[in-house]
């Protein structure tokens, strides 16, 4: 069965029970929040916002079109609409279709044309060139060696002489590659902390803001980002949006003490989820790397056992760069789970293979755009489908 975010969110047994009828689900397709120019603020007291706002309850797989007009109000029934319209070209897996469409044209096309001239496994110019391909697509060159090795032993061994079959092959291994650990979210503690780390303009605060029209039960944040300028209001917007309160300090402020305040809180309030933002840019990474440690370290002395994930955001567009950082944040502060997000915006989609087999820690969850429902659980083999599948 497909990753939905049905099946995404590890939980109690309690806590299904107590929202099985009642699921707050997100709107998937809403605009994406406008960064204005922030009001001035008085931001000097730790502050936490009232009580998140109850949603309305809807259900994900659908209650009659009229009844959710009703319970989304206008704008966003129209939004819906057109979320329906795009289910007719094929739900999400069209969307990571269309948003995989630069990755898929260069490789699929390349592929495609080499397939075609495929005869036998004992080919090497054959394989050189399948080498090409994905290392242009910035499967980057261990892994490429590792995916075009296996598939070569095994192509051998089952004399496989057709294009229709070494494609599928090649879905099946790149699928085991994407396989790297347990894709869902465990968020069966209460509360549950995530922390979200990541360098700057990865997708952070967007991705906590998409995510939690999706979190079941309640979720809070914590604007663990004191560093750039409007990051808290950011945030705070967010939290507008979606009903989630947020805690926060001024600009400037220790963010391990903001972690701490939020802690604080979302044990106090009955908070299912806690999700911790932090900034992607201090004056050196060193510091970063320190400020990270430190709010764990903090978050852990608090609650046991937190944060129980540690997400971290990766740019599809920066390529081996971001495989990179992936390795440098996984050394400091651990990393449960990657977001691999603008998937859109580059041909290079190859890069979830290299992280996925170098990393060693799996994809979570991919965004092919700025809407909420670009945001999507990660699927292995829907991804090596649409990043390989025939045109
Ligand atoms: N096209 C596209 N844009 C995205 C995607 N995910 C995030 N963005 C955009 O990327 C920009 C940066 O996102 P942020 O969430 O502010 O990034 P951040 O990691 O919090 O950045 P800092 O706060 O500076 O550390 C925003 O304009 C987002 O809308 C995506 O999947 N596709
Ligand atoms: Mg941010």
């Amino acid at each position: 069965m497909a990753r939905s975010w049905r099946n995404f969110f590890r939980r109690t047994k309690e806590a299904e029970e107590e929202t099985k009828n009642e699921r707050a689900v997100g709107v998937e397709d809403e605009e994406v929040i406008e960064e204005e120019e922030p009001p001035e603020r008085d931001l000097a007291e730790p502050e936490v916002t009232e009580e998140p706002v109850q949603e309305e309850a809807v259900e994900e797989s659908l209650p009659e079109p009229d009844e959710v007009e009703e319970a989304l109000g206008p704008a966003a029934a129209a939004e819906r609409q057109e979320a329906a319209g795009e289910e007719e070209f094929g739900g999400w897996f069209g969307r990571l279709r269309r948003g995989l469409q630069r990755s898929r044209e260069s490789v699929v096309g390349q592929l495609n044309a080499a397939v075609a001239e495929f005869r036998d496994a004992e080919d090497e110019e054959f394989w050189e060139r399948v080498e090409e391909i994905l290392i242009s697509s910035d499967v980057g060159v261990t892994t490429t060696a590792k995916l075009v090795g296996e598939l070569e032993r095994e192509a051998l061994e089952k004399n496989i002489t057709s294009g229709k079959e070494l494609r599928e092959l090649m879905i099946s291994h790149a699928e085991k590659m994407l396989s790297a650990g347990p894709v869902e979210l465990d968020i069966s503690h209460k509360p549950t902390v995530v922390l979200m780390v990541g360098v700057n303009g990865t997708g952070k605060t967007t991705t906590i803001g998409k995510l939690v029209e999706y979190l079941p039960g309640k979720a809070m944040l914590a604007a663990g980002d004191t560093f750039r300028a409007a990051a808290i209001e950011q945030l705070q917007k967010w939290g507008e949006r979606t009903g989630a309160p947020v805690v926060a300090r001024e600009r400037g402020a220790d963010a391990a003490a903001v972690a701490h305040d939020a802690v604080e809180a979302a044990k106090r309030d009955g908070t299912d989820v806690l999700m911790i933002d932090t900034a992607g840019r201090l004056h050196t990474k060193v510091n970063l790397m320190a400020e990270l440690e430190k709010v764990k370290r903090v978050v852990e002395r608090q609650l046991p056992g937190a944060p129980h994930e540690v997400l971290l955001t990766v740019d599809a567009t920066t390529g081996q760069n971001g495989l990179r950082q992936a390795k440098m944040f996984k050394d400091s502060v651990g990393v449960t789970g990657i977001i691999l997000t603008k998937l859109d915006g580059t041909a290079k989609g190859g890069i979830a293979l290299a992280i996925a087999n170098e990393i060693g820690v799996p994809i979570k969850l991919i965004s092919v755009g700025e809407k909420v429902g670009d945001l999507h659980p990660f699927d292995a083999r829907e991804f090596a489908e649409a990043l390989f599948g025939d045109l």
